[in-house]
């Protein structure tokens, strides 16, 4: 069997098929016959594709994909489609020209905009996107729903427009009409953002032809783009939601490994289980958090590496930016070259794993006794320059130059020790999985929830991601039954995945609608908005109408 990395993106052409591969469990039919209506109302024509990519769970592994482990996320059934066709009065416009309605509601106002080509006047940093190319202006300052679909865009214009000449109409992007839909809650961990930006990097591949051509692009290289386009909205993100989104497959989650390369197997959940998704209602604002939440973490897990690199041993290049993951690998003398497939062998990264959770120790500052900084597990600014044998300039180039930053205190002990425990949970709850398969008993699944409890712990206490509302309902979610609970996604808001019997969801649901404070009233439609139960499904497709 072709690697899922290797495969080609699902491209349909009769409807049959497609719902086949979409499943039975929700009906996927009317919202997509009610997209391309809605399409012809407002453009006046049919649509041309219309592109899906799902949002994610994840049952565990949080804040390590950028530290290069493992994770181990679903698609879920919500999903966000982008119905297109190229406009009809395209000579009227610039090229590439988008003109961009959503469906969400009147929040979301339609959009007009055009790519510009742009030379710049002197060498981009790392952190500027203004290289020679298309351009689009995309406002990172504040969260705008526009912003996804010109990320979407970027790769695509980059990649395949090489040049601004309007003479050959090959080289130039076609002006298109879109309308967006989904049903993926925004701001709620669930990743409506990476189901935005791989739904619209298809929507702009399938417009340009660029699906049909001889050779098109494959899962993988799917999963690169869309991972650099989220970039573009001002989050430095790894990699384990666009990889969800476009290489899930149905009835299993998804084991995704980011080093030596991307790779994804499925990993079969024991039959019984059900994984429950409840939002907390707090929508965490990435835009604004980024700096002192996401970006920040970014920075303390990498710079952490280096310092744990130092004290261990382990050799760095001076610009290189280590990742815990790195350090691991080559503690154990693992060589990786370049065309690697496979890495380490998972029972020796584990055995280093387990050495590297203690030498994180070694993080901790050494504080006077007695200062009024003794209980203080964080560094400032100098100390950690200082921690990272770098000198100034060469620190803020390689590690703040190209990211926003606020912090007086920086927790590399926490950042580090949750990561390298979070990557072992991994790590046992995909042997479990692996171990018993689908017919798993009752103590396989005592152990998956009681690992994701620990990670909650670890997500509150270490990394610092959580937050009153998700540490209530996850509390809540245990007393409730599920076996285990934590949060999923960034964190700072969003929702929470319950591991809970599946002759249990209904009961379960109940109780958690009847105890926490947000969902007071909550039913029907309006409570299956905020607490669900979800079964894997497949990944990011595309429809073509003919
Ligand atoms: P959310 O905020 O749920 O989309 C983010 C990152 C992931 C991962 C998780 C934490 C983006 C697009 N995604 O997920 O890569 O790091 O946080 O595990 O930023
Ligand atoms: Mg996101």
């Amino acid at each position: 069997m072709t690697a899922p990395a290797d495969q080609p993106i699902p491209f349909y052409t009769k409807a049959e098929d497609l719902y086949a591969n979409l499943g039975s469990s929700f009906d996927h039919q009317s919202r997509w016959n009610n997209l391309a209506k809605e399409f012809e109302k407002r453009f006046g024509r049919k649509p041309a594709y219309i592109a899906r990519a799902p949002g994610r769970v994840n049952l565990i592994g949080e804040h390590i994909d950028y530290a290069l482990f493992g994770v181990l996320p679903a698609a879920v059934e919500r999903d966000i489609l982008i119905a297109c066709a190229p406009r009809s009065d395209g000579e009227n416009h610039a090229p590439g020209t988008v003109s961009a309605q959503n469906l969400f509601g009147a929040k979301y106002v339609p959009q007009t905009f055009a790519p510009a080509w742009k030379v710049p006047e002197k060498e981009p940093s790392e952190k500027e996107v203004h290289a020679e190319g298309w351009h689009l202006d995309i406002n990172t300052k504040e969260l705008r729903w526009e912003s996804y679909v010109k990320a979407g865009y970027y790769g695509v214009l980059n990649h395949y427009f090489k040049s601004n000449t309007s003479d050959g109409t090959s080289s130039t992007p076609v002006p298109v009409d879109m309308l967006v839909t989904g049903s993926v809650p925004a701001g709620s961990g669930l990743s409506s953002s990476a189901a935005m930006v791989v739904a619209s990097t298809l929507t702009f591949l399938a417009i340009n032809g660029k699906l049909e051509d001889a050779n098109p692009i494959n899962k993988g290289e799917l999963v690169k783009m869309a991972m650099e386009n989220e970039k573009r909205v001002g989050v430095n993100s790894g990699g384990m939601d666009q990889a969800a989104s476009v290489m899930s497959t149905p009835s299993s989650a998804l084991y995704i490994s980011f080093f030596p390369t991307l790779a994804a197997s499925p990993v079969p959940i024991p039959a019984g289980c059900s994984f429950v998704c409840a939002n907390s209602l707090v929508v965490a604002d990435k835009a604004l958090s980024a700096k002192r939440g996401y970006n920040l973490r970014v920075v303390e897990t990498l710079v952490g590496a280096r310092i744990l690199a130092n004290k261990v041993g382990v050799e760095v290049g001076e610009k290189e930016k280590i990742t815990f993951r790195e350090v691991a690998g080559r503690l154990a003398g693992e060589s990786v070259n370049v065309g690697d497939k496979e890495g380490l062998e998972v029972e020796r990264l584990v055995e280093v794993l387990e050495r590297l959770v203690n030498e994180v120790e070694a993080l901790k500052p050494k504080r006077e006794k007695g200062s009024v900084d003794e209980h203080e597990l964080g560094v400032t600014l100098e100390e950690m320059i200082e921690l990272s044998g770098l000198d100034k300039d060469l620190f803020n180039e390689v590690y703040l130059s190209w990211v926003d930053v606020e912090a007086t205190h920086f927790q590399l002990y926490k950042r580090a020790k949750h990561v390298y425990t979070e990557a072992l949970r991994v790590f046992r709850f995909r042997q479990a999985c692996l171990a018993g398969g689908s017919s798993s008993g009752e103590s396989t699944i005592e152990q998956l929830g009681q690992l994701m409890n620990e990670s909650q712990e670890s997500c509150a206490e270490l990394f610092e991601c959580s937050c009153p509302e998700l540490n209530l309902l996850t509390k809540l979610a245990r007393e409730a039954g599920a076996v285990g609970s934590r949060l999923t996604g960034a964190g700072w808001g969003g929702c929470t995945v319950s591991l809970v019997r599946e002759d249990q969801v209904e009961n379960f649901i109940a109780k958690i609608r009847d105890t926490y404070p947000p969902y007071k009233g909550l039913e029907g439609d309006k409570l299956n908005e905020v607490i669900f139960a979800t079964r894997p499904t497949t990944g990011a497709c595309v429809f073509k109408f003919v």
